[in-house]
């Protein structure tokens, strides 16, 4: 008789702190291209719930409109979704958190649902610090409507059937930060280990969470020459820290090098190692952060990290002092005004 190899403290390997495998944590089949960076996105979002034991009935999964917004069907088949219109998967996802203050919004958009047709919802979302992770599957085109470029193509770049684009892109990152995001990452779908890391940290995170991840569309846009490109991404990804997401913080003694490393810790507990590479970067520093992405764009470097965190900002429920018990779970009484409150509020119309 073959037995289950258990971990520590007696718990079958392969199962998390709630009693789930990461085949719990799955969707779908995958209905895009073989080898889309897409995928690979896919897979890490559910290798980081599966390793932080989030309750799949707890998360809402959010996207847009496009292959990268289709992703939610392939992972956490036992939680909420909602695919939205194009571009409007933040004013949605603000109504599910107001109405739930309880569940985690995981939000998964495009360049183009986020950097074209949603990008002022996409600030919005920001400036009012809606509590969701908010990945942006970036590979320079329209993918589902066959290549066209999206507002994150560089200029100059030629494709085959979109000719060659004149216009100047705009950086997701940039974006999120002047709209004072306290969460802003990118990364690229072929570093799984950066992407898992920066996924944990952003699904600890209270606030909104940009992850920018550069995912090649095979299909259209991943000719040697582009930057949003398998080639490109292996040969120019320059990672600003070796990161590494501790799930509780207070609980467990780290060990860290203070010369070489940093430690952020965030609320409730969790924290986040960082290993200095090349240069001396502090992500706390919002100046040095801006001065990274503005440089980067004119050098054209493609670095990857977490480039901000500050986790003083009050989020939008905060904010609007919601309750917190779901809207859905309190009683009429709660819920209906009284006569005479409906009748002031009348009389002050
Ligand atoms: C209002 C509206 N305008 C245009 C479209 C057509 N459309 C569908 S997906 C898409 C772009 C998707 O690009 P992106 O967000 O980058 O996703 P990708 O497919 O590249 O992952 C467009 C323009 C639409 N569905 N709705
Ligand atoms: S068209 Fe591009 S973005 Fe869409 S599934 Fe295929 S490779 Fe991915
Ligand atoms: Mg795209």
């Amino acid at each position: 008789m073959t037995t289950e190899p258990k971990s520590a403290n007696g718990r079958p390997a392969n199962m998390n702190t709630i009693g789930l495998t990461q085949v719990d944590y799955r969707g779908g089949d995958s209905t895009l291209c073989q080898g889309c960076g897409h995928n690979s996105i896919t897979s890490q979002i559910i290798a980081a719930a599966f390793e932080l034991s989030l309750q799949p009935s707890q998360i809402i999964k959010m996207s847009g409109i496009g292959c990268s917004s289709k992703t939610p069907a392939y992972f956490f088949n036992r939680s909420h979704g909602f695919n939205t219109l194009h571009g409007r998967m933040p004013s949605v996802t603000t109504g599910a958190v107001l109405g739930n203050r309880k569940l985690l919004a995981i939000g998964v958009s495009g360049d183009g649902d986020t950097g074209s047709i949603g990008l002022g919802q996409f600030k919005h979302m920001v400036r009012r610090n809606v509590p969701m992770i908010y990945i942006v599957e970036n590979n320079g085109v329209y993918g589902l409507t066959k290549g066209q470029f999206s507002a994150t193509a560089d200029v100059g770049q030629q494709l085959k059937y979109a000719g060659t684009n004149v216009l100047p892109p705009i950086d997701v990152c940039i974006e999120a930060m002047v709209a004072d995001c306290g969460f802003v990452a990118r990364s690229f779908a072929g570093d799984a280990k950066q992407v898992r890391e920066l996924l944990k940290a952003a699904m600890s995170f209270n606030g909104t969470a940009v992850l920018d991840i550069i995912s090649p569309c095979v299909t259209f846009n991943n000719h040697h020459d582009s930057t949003k490109s398998y080639d490109y991404g292996k040969e120019h990804e320059e990672r600003i820290q070796d990161i590494q997401f501790i799930p509780s913080f207070n609980e467990v003694s780290v060990e860290y090098d203070e010369g070489e490393e940093q430690i952020v810790q965030m609320h409730d507990g969790p924290a986040i190692k960082l290993k200095k590479l090349d240069r001396e970067y502090d992500p706390t520093n919002k100046w040095r952060a801006l001065e990274l992405l503005e440089d980067a764009r004119n050098n054209h470097e493609f670095i990857t990290g977490l480039i901000y965190i500050n986790e003083q900002r009050k989020t939008l429920p905060d904010v609007m002092q919601m309750n917190d018990v779901p809207l859905a779970e309190l009683p009429e009484a709660k819920l209906r005004p009284s006569r005479e409150a409906f009748a002031q509020v009348m009389a002050e119309l």
